[in-house]
């Protein structure tokens, strides 16, 4: 009988996690395999190349840390790195550590089988093969799985049609009459985008109006870069202990405890810095937790719209008036593109979408819009998205997939107990966080974690190799710390992905670890400490 599987580990995904993920095994001496469902790496920034396509977290801190003489020499001009920047980011770092060699493309993992004797998975490539694995991480994303409403009769509309998320290489919009559905973070990107190139009209169908502030986009000095490139190991020390990891102090200020003059001050500084991220969490501790002080910030934003959309009655329809508790947004000039006169929203809150013809959209008022591109801004089935695409059976059976039926979790996002040697980067209830910081967090407690299993295993018991299992009464811990620490949270109380609540026939649950990166790490470590007590090494 084979006693040795065919491979170490199976990663799956290469993205920020999946290409750190396989560094970091490969450094270990383990023999890996990533399979990528895309023709290469990036992940996200593989397939979202829609126009305006960007990361709202700074420059400088959407990268890896580990590589001090990579960050001081690797160019990154402005505040804010375009989708492309980030890809050729991504490229750029697999080819430094030779990486790609590991990396087999245009194959998606399709499924996995714990198989108990062997103490090894067998895994289902799209490609047709099979391969035993040790360990098989899945590192395929958080927001990648595409949500395409299910509006009646998409399949008629003759126009081009598009989703954000899996974006042609080529296209060309001149002269075009365009029509957008979604405004989330991706809308609003795009919308700012595509009012620059010559489209005939541009068209906004509008659910919620959202709160964008500015981003604060802005060439980055030599001066600047030369003073971040003297601090990097400081800079990373001071993310990694923040609750965001975004590079702001988050802000310990309650909004009531100052004057309602020094309030505004406070607003109008953060909207001139820019960071939509740094406005919700930089300026007042409580904007996310306490009502009124959430209803004065929205308050203010408001007074923003009016002031920059010239048009009454657009921008009495771009006014958001429910919490501002969905992921923070910010732009790089959004509302301004409205005061064009090929530019415009249809709120269709009031008039919901009744159907898509071969021309366009109708709606509930009985309006036909219409078009000659419609797209997608969508958004994602997220966290557990990509894991409905596979089967993967534990150790008793059971699919993980029918596990997460109700409610998806994960212990620190990272394992699931019944699923031994199966690592997730970014599962349910990993912290809501700037992710790359995040990622490198969890990438290296698997490869420690598994470098202690190995290191743990006795003398002879080798051939079946260590078998790693999260403890189920610590998953039920995680879960009820999640769940307390999103209570008093109006992320909670507003539908959107961060809580499942945004794809039709998915129930809303806590996907996400609200107590910051700081205290998770902080939880990572007392487990280490603890000789991973947490877990189980059969
Ligand atoms: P991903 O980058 O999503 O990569 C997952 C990969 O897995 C994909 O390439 C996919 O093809 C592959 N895959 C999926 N299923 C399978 C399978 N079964 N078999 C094989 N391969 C599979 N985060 C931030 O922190 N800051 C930002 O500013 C920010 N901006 C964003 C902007 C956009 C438009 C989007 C969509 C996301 C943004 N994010 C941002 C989140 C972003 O997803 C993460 O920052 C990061 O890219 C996640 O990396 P990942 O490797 O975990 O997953
Ligand atoms: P989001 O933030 O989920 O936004 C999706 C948008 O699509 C949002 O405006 C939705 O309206 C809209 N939507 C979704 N389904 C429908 C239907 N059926 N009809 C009309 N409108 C719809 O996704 P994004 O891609 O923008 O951003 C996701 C994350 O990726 C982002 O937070 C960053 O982290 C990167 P709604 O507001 O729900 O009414």
């Amino acid at each position: 009988m084979t006693t040795q599987p065919d491979i170490d580990a199976v990663v799956a995904g290469a993205g920020f996690g999946g290409i750190y993920m396989c560094k970091n095994l490969v450094a270990q001496g383990l023999s890996v395999k990533v399979v990528e469902a895309a023709p290469d790496v990036g992940g996200t920034w593989y397939w979202n190349r829609y126009p305006g396509a960007l990361s709202d977290t700074r420059s400088f801190l959407y990268r890896y840390s580990w590589d001090l003489e990579d960050l001081r020499e690797y160019p990154w001009p402005r505040e804010y790195l375009k989708q492309p920047e980030i890809l050729a980011y991504l490229r750029h770092v697999v080819e430094r550590h030779d990486l790609r060699q590991y990396m087999q493309f245009n194959t998606e993992m399709q499924g996995a089988t714990y198989d108990s004797d062997r103490n090894w998975w067998i895994v289902s490539l799209s490609s047709g093969e099979q391969l035993t694995a040790r360990y098989v991480v899945t590192a395929v994303g958080l927001l990648s799985k595409i949500n395409y409403p299910d509006i009646p009769g998409l399949d008629s509309f003759r126009g081009e049609m598009y989703h954000t998320g899996s974006w042609p290489a080529s296209y060309d919009f001149a002269g075009k009459r365009v029509g957008v559905i979604g405004n989330g973070s991706t809308g609003v990107q795009l919308i700012t985008a595509l009012a620059d190139q010559d489209v005939k009209q541009l068209l906004s169908f509008q659910r919620h109006p959202q709160y964008v502030v500015p981003a604060g986009d802005a060439e980055i000095s030599s001066a600047t870069r030369e003073d971040i490139d003297k601090h990097w190991e400081e800079i990373w020390a001071e993310v990694k202990d923040s609750t965001f990891g975004f590079g702001f102090e988050e802000s310990a200020t309650p909004t009531f405890s100052v004057s309602e003059e020094d309030r505004e001050r406070i607003f109008e500084d953060a909207w001139s810095k820019g960071g939509g991220f740094y406005f919700m969490f930089g300026t007042f501790c409580d904007i996310s937790t306490n009502e009124e002080a959430n209803k004065a910030t929205a308050e203010f934003i408001r007074r923003k719209i009016r002031q920059k959309v010239t048009d009454p009655v657009k921008a009495e329809k771009l006014m958001p008036y429910d919490w501002y508790a969905r992921r923070p947004l910010c732009d790089t000039g959004y509302y301004e593109k409205f005061n064009r006169p090929n530019v415009d929203v249809v709120d269709i809150k009031t008039h919901p979408i009744t159907r898509i013809s071969d021309k366009g959209i109708h709606t509930a008022d009985g309006v036909e819009y219409e078009l000659d591109v419609l797209i997608f801004a969508t958004g994602f089935d997220a966290v557990d998205g990509n894991y409905k695409r596979m089967s993967i059976q534990g150790a008793s059976n059971e699919t993980l997939q029918s596990r997460w039926k109700e409610e998806p979790s994960s212990f620190l996002g990272v394992s699931v107990p019944g699923f031994p040697n199966l690592f997730s980067i970014l599962g349910p209830n990993s912290p809501f966080t700037n992710l790359p910081p995040l990622i490198e967090v969890q990438v290296e407690f698997i490869s420690d974690i598994i470098a202690h299993a190995s290191k743990t295993t006795p003398a002879g018991s080798g051939a079946r190799g260590p078998r790693i299992e999260a403890d189920p009464a610590a998953l039920s811990d995680w879960i009820g710390k999640c769940d307390e620490l999103s209570a008093g949270s109006l992320f909670r109380k507003t539908d959107s992905w961060i809580f499942g609540a945004n794809v039709a026939g998915k129930k809303p649950s806590v996907l996400f670890y609200f107590g910051g990166l700081t205290m998770y790490r902080r939880a990572l470590r007392d487990i280490v400490q603890s000789g991973y007590k947490e877990f189980s090494f059969a």
